[in-house]
């Protein structure tokens, strides 16, 4: 497409969509793009943007595609699927078989409900955590993301635990003044949090590896702190594993660092690239859902016939160990091919280059990064042919379809910034 055609194009998208865009990070305003690149098609490392450039992909559709763009088993299986309907609005043997493999990859989920996003998932989580205990409040961390649940566009305040503050207009007051906001890795934060709200805190909500700040690693102990005041205080621990769920392990981050959550949320991996994401946990509290229990929560395209079959083509899959291997040696030569450039951080299949000193183990720590520099590099890297997150604060996604020579051609165009 022409460069005329892909500006009018812009145009026409911006005459009809809010921004241009379905979701806001796709703007690339972050990185200083006035008009965002659009893409048309992929092929495992690589997506092709509609001028017909080819990049090496670490954005990966932010997370869903463990075996790359257009993976051939996947399209089988949704084709498959497709060809005998794309949805019938009632149980169907595949949410079975995908409940089937969530249960046996994930430590501590039980029981699950599938739906279309990470976000209804996160909603529908606080909901039943209010619903089991009685009780309102929910804490999280600052940088740490879960979709735009209004209860959870929150910001801190002031104070280093202090009530939420609506982070966009048209959510309540009334919502978030029972979200409590702290600081991520900072355990006597928590502490004081719950020293304080306890009383009616409901649940604490976290990423496990933190993924939205950039990647930031739990310190050693942290995961473990949280479990402890949960268990202390009556409150649920869940663990928003939308990112590093089947990721960062086949059991996400409560395989990995060996601390079980109450409830847990997944998404991205676990739709193998289709509109799916879960939630689950321990039986006693999942049954409170609706129509077990009397927890409504419901979805019109939930389990649907095409995401489960795409799901479950990924997830049975993802049942070789050799996998998390080869994730893990790929994770570890890019990471070792960037860490004379800046900060990474790296946990698994999921990365960051921060441009800024580390460690970064805060939100505060992340904001430190020279994001105007961050944007310099984007955009030097995209003339070079290598598409990076669009924001310093999200994740280098590696799937099993990068190869070396995608690795060491992104860190040589790295390189030739710093050198340029
Ligand atoms: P969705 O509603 O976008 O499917 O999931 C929300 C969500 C929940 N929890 C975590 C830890 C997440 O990272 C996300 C969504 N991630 C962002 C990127 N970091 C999606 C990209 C976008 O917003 O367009």
């Amino acid at each position: 497409m022409a460069l005329a055609a892909r500006s009018a194009l812009w145009s026409r998208a911006t005459k009809l969509i809010p921004g241009g865009v379905n979701s806001p990070v796709r703007a690339m305003r972050a990185v200083g793009l006035d008009e965002p690149v659009f893409m048309r098609a992929g092929e495992g490392a690589l997506i092709e943007d509609v001028a017909g450039r080819r990049y090496v992909d670490w954005v990966m559709s932010w997370g869903p595609l463990v075996f790359g763009h257009a993976d051939p088993e996947t399209l089988e299986a949704i084709g498959a699927a497709a060809r005998r309907g794309t949805t019938f609005g009632a149980p169907t043997e595949a949410e079975v078989e995908l409940a089937a493999e969530v249960v046996d990859a994930v430590p501590s989920v039980e029981l699950v409900r599938l739906v279309s996003s990470g976000t209804e998932a996160a909603m529908s989580t606080i909901r039943l955590a209010r619903a089991f205990t009685h009780r309102d409040r929910i804490l999280k961390f600052a940088g740490c993301y879960h979709g735009h649940v209004d209860a959870l566009l929150a910001d801190a305040g002031s104070g280093l635990a202090t009530l939420g503050i609506p982070s966009s207009p048209g959510v309540p007051t009334g919502v978030t003044a029972d979200t409590i906001v702290t600081r991520f890795n900072d355990v006597d934060a928590v502490a004081a949090a719950v020293e304080r709200f306890g009383e009616g805190l409901a649940a604490i909500v976290v990423e496990p590896v933190a993924g939205n700040m950039g990647v930031v690693p739990p310190e050693p102990g942290f995961l473990e702190a949280l479990r402890a005041l949960c268990d202390a205080s009556g409150a649920l621990l869940v663990f928003d594993e939308v990112i590093t769920g089947f990721r960062v392990a086949r059991g996400g981050a409560q395989e990995r660092f060996g601390v079980l959550p109450d409830l847990t949320i997944l998404g991205k991996i676990v739709g193998g690239g289709l509109p799916a994401a879960a939630f689950g946990g321990r039986a006693e509290i999942m049954e409170r859902l609706a129509p077990a229990g009397d927890v409504y929560q419901a979805g019109t395209l939930s389990g649907n016939p095409l995401a489960t079959a795409a799901g479950i083509s990924v997830l049975r899959r993802l049942r070789e160990p050799a996998v998390y291997e080869r994730l893990e040696e790929k994770g570890a030569r890019l990471e070792t091919g960037l860490g004379s450039f800046g900060r990474v951080q790296r946990v698994g299949a999921m990365a960051t280059l921060f441009l800024a000193d580390g460690p970064i183990r805060t939100f505060t720590d992340a904001k430190r990064s020279d994001t105007e520099r961050y944007g310099a590099l984007f955009r030097h890297l995209l003339e070079r042919g290598i598409y990076l997150a669009p924001s310093q604060f999200e994740c280098l996604f590696v799937s099993l379809a990068h190869e070396d020579e995608h690795i060491d051609a992104t860190i040589d165009a790295v390189a030739d910034f710093f050198a340029s």
